[in-house]
């Protein structure tokens, strides 16, 4: 049993989900968060931060060529982000299907930026592209100590008994 557990904990990925200033402001936060909730993933980080200009530069470094990257960051860095780390089996490339394609004219029905967003600039959420990214950004945006390991009634119920 307690071997299951362990192969089962060496499955478990973790994803960077940030709700940007727009979805904050527009009280999406709760909308948001219940969309990975009730899928099963589990919540595993989660702070209210204003993230400083230089900060979101970072955040978004592989775009600094692009023409939107200075507007990008400045309104990032525009008001409360909600940073997020959420845990489950394949949470990070699901996590991208929840979210929808990057320009929510193209985004279907059903994901949040389809359901919740109408332009590129306003597309109310992040999440990381890659196990890589994730790493980076779990990194940049939360120490350690703010990562709570613990285990979830609800997981014997989403996972089954192996
Ligand atoms: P992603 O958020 O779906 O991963 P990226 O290509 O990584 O998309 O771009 C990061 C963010 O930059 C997007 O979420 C969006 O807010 C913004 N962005 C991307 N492309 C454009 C654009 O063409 N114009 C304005 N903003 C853009
Ligand atoms: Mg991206």
């Amino acid at each position: 049993m307690l071997q299951e557990q362990e192969a089962h904990a060496a499955e478990m990925e973790r994803t960077f989900i940030a709700i940007k200033p727009d979805g904050v402001q527009r009280g999406l936060i709760a909308e948001i968060i219940s969309r990975f909730e009730r899928k099963g993933f589990k919540l595993v980080a989660i702070k209210l931060v204003v993230p400083s200009k230089e900060f979101a530069q970072k955040h978004y470094h592989d775009l600094k060529e692009r023409p939107f990257f200075n507007g990008l960051c400045e309104f990032l860095s525009s008001g409360p982000v909600l940073a997020m780390v959420w845990e489950g089996e394949g949470v990070i490339k699901y996590g991208r299907k929840l979210i929808g394609a990057t320009d929510p004219q193209k985004s279907e029905p059903g994901t949040i930026r389809g359901d919740l967003a109408v332009v590129v600039g306003r597309n109310i959420i992040h999440g990381s592209d890659g196990p890589e990214t994730a790493k980076d950004e779990i990194n940049l945006w939360f120490k350690p100590q703010e990562l709570v390991t613990y285990t979830s009634n609800a997981e014997k119920w989403v996972y089954g008994d192996n």
